[in-house]
């Protein structure tokens, strides 16, 4: 969603900020902006689309400055427009502001501005606060201070930046519920909602705790807790970070992505397993000191979760409770925050993000901690995100950064890590012999293989899809652990390529759905070997009866049982059931992504959507 850049340094920053901008493209955004401190003036531009929009707007009416912030927005509230990018700036133009996330009682605060006849020229959340600061600002008390007052009004998620023209050389930023990095440089430093914008100038990074607030300046950053104490931040070293703002031989993030995954799923099992003499093991400890210890008390588990994720959890209650035995419960965050949940005795509560900010799981996650739970654990690709910081236990998935805001490896990655937790919760509870452990991690190894061996078919994929474009709906069906890979793919189908897709449990069309199968509702089935095969051969015959157009993906195993005269039938490579629900999931990918391409949508950052969802 959002995101923010600030820099403050002895030479013109536009560029730093522009190209920071452009990296955090990769969230979604709907405007963007840049403010500038220049000869004791801030000086402002900001355009509606995409940062390349601002560049062209900034040759035609340069600016310049050596302490800046800018801004990619998510229209929260109000209309994506000019008026509404940010940054917003005092009346008089002494502060400008870059905020994500949203101010929740700003209505109450605009109204009680408007009566001391400040003027507003936006309609967003945001501007609230710089006329708050504005109209409170005292010019005998520090920059930080000033911030502060303010700040004991706002209600909501924020992180911000604020620059003011009588602190050409200082910028002051503030984390509470949506993440805030510092980037120290040589004589200069910057701040971000995320490192990957930063990297063409620091690999240094510090990360502001929930409630910081720190004094950015040239040779010295500061910060403040929630208490106001001063705080020491620890600098990291992001030494080995792969550049992932590169699309290196692709034509696309999300078809990059797509064809890291064998890699990242190896590198994802690998860091939760250990061989032990002729046996596999999983290395329980991965998911904290005392993750066995917990596990072995655990009698149920409650997964909680949005989109792509929650997909993952579906999948991964029908493992733990085949494997591990457990009763497993699926939540969707936004629902389950609002809702007054029975919590089962000794219930283990997990988390998935790939971001690890996303807003509805975090305040779940938040809730839970001063509930009933036997204890919490965060599944996430983002290891200092503010999930893995605040739950107890944490699995951190290996899928490198994610920048097609529709979500694939983290998908499979997460998959991968829930076979790791299924496996850990049946062997701390002695439901798992050695034999059998080793066995399905031998299993679990034989993913990536697999998956390269479907991603080897993409031509004849893309070929399959080419009929596709002109469609208007699809209905994807799949049985049992199947029917999540079945809600994925229509996800991704919907996500990029705008086409209406909707998933069933196969055995569910007769109840409803078989009323829209005719001869303009293509219908794409995942027929993976496992018990369900003949079950879903009768509902698929159903649909053959009523005219339906069957695409199906079928196993090479039972490829030839397969009673059906699909017009589109696709083998894949024979498949062990405990990773199909990962191998399946590829050519959906691969097929959405197809069809995207060709319709010529914004594969990467399609309309109206935002990676990592930092707003409620
Ligand atoms: N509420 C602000 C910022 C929105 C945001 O953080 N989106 O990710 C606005 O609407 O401008």
């Amino acid at each position: 969603m959002c995101g923010i850049v600030g820099a403050v340094a002895k030479r013109d920053v536009l560029g730093i900020l522009l190209e920071g901008l452009k990296r955090l493209e990769y969230r979604g955004y709907d405007s963007a902006g840049v403010a500038l401190i220049h000869d004791g003036k801030i000086e402002r531009s900001r355009t509606v689309g995409k940062v390349n929009t601002l560049v062209e707007a900034l040759k035609k009416a340069p600016i310049s400055g050596s302490t800046g912030v800018a801004h990619t927005r998510w229209a929260t509230h109000g209309e994506p427009s000019v008026k509404n990018a940010h940054p917003h700036m005092s009346t008089v133009g002494d502060i400008a502001i870059v905020h994500n996330g949203i101010i929740e009682n700003f209505a109450e605060l605009k109204e009680k501005l408007i009566k001391k006849g400040i003027s507003f020229s936006s309609q967003t959340d945001t501007e609230v606060i710089v006329h708050l600061l504005a109209d409170s600002w005292d010019h005998k008390a520090g920059f930080v201070d000033n911030v502060k007052k303010v700040l004991s009004k706002l209600k909501g998620a924020y992180g911000l930046c604020v620059i003011h023209k009588d602190y050409p050389d200082q910028m002051v930023a503030v984390r509470s519920g949506s993440p805030i990095v510092i980037g120290y440089g040589i004589g200069e430093n910057f701040i971000s909602s995320d490192t990957l914008s930063l990297l063409p100038v620091t690999n240094r990074f510090s990360y502001l705790d929930e409630g910081d607030i720190a004094l950015v300046g040239l040779d010295n950053v500061v910060a403040y807790d929630q208490s106001g104490q001063e705080t020491t931040l620890v600098i990291e070293e992001l030494d080995s970070v792969k550049d992932a703002a590169s699309k290196g031989r692709f034509k696309h993030y999300m078809q990059k992505e797509i064809f890291e995954q064998p890699e990242v799923i190896e590198n994802t099992f690998s860091s939760g397993i250990f061989e032990d003499g002729d046996h596999r093991s999983v290395l329980v400890e991965r998911f904290g000191a005392n993750a066995k210890a917990l596990f072995s008390e655990v009698e149920h588990v409650r997964i909680v979760a949005c989109g792509t994720s929650y997909h993952a959890g579906m999948v991964a209650k029908f493992w733990i409770e085949k494997y591990a035995g457990i009763s497993v419960d699926v939540e969707i965050a936004s629902e389950i925050r609002y809702r007054e949940a029975v919590i089962p005795k000794k219930s283990l509560f997990v988390t998935v993000s790939q971001s690890g900010e996303t807003a509805d799981t975090l305040a779940a996650l938040r809730q839970a901690k001063k509930k009933r739970y036997l204890s919490t654990l965060a599944i996430c690709n983002v290891a200092n995100s503010s999930l893995v910081r605040e739950a107890d236990l944490s699995f951190i998935t290996e899928a490198g950064i994610e920048m097609g805001v529709a979500s694939t490896k983290a998908f499979t990655t997460q998959l991968t890590a829930f076979i790791l937790l299924t496996l850990s919760l049946a062997k701390s509870q002695n439901q798992l012999t050695k034999e059998k452990e080793s066995e399905l991690l031998k299993t679990l190894q034989e993913a990536p293989k697999l998956v390269k061996k479907v991603l080897s078919l993409d031509k004849e994929i893309e070929r399959l899809s080419m009929d596709f474009v002109e469609k208007h709906h699809a209905l994807f069906l799949g049985r049992g652990v199947q029917y999540p890979v079945a809600l994925e793919g229509a996800l991704k189908l919907k996500e990029i390529s705008y086409i209406h897709a909707e998933a069933y449990p196969a055995g569910e069309l007769k109840h409803g759905p078989l009323a829209l199968v005719d001869r303009d509702m293509p219908i794409i089935a995942v027929a993976p070997n496992d018990m369900l095969l003949e079950k879903l051969e009768s509902n698929l015959q159903e649909v053959q009866a009523r005219g339906g157009e069957l695409y199906v993906f079928v196993d090479h195993a039972v490829s030839e049982n397969l009673n059906i005269a699909a017009k589109h039938s696709f083998v894949i490579e024979a498949v062990p059931e405990l990773i199909a629900p990962i191998v399946f999931t590829i050519p959906l990918q691969l097929f959405s992504y197809h069809v995207a391409v060709q319709k010529g949508t914004d594969v990467d950052q399609p309309r109206n959507l935002a990676k990592s969802v930092t707003v409620e």
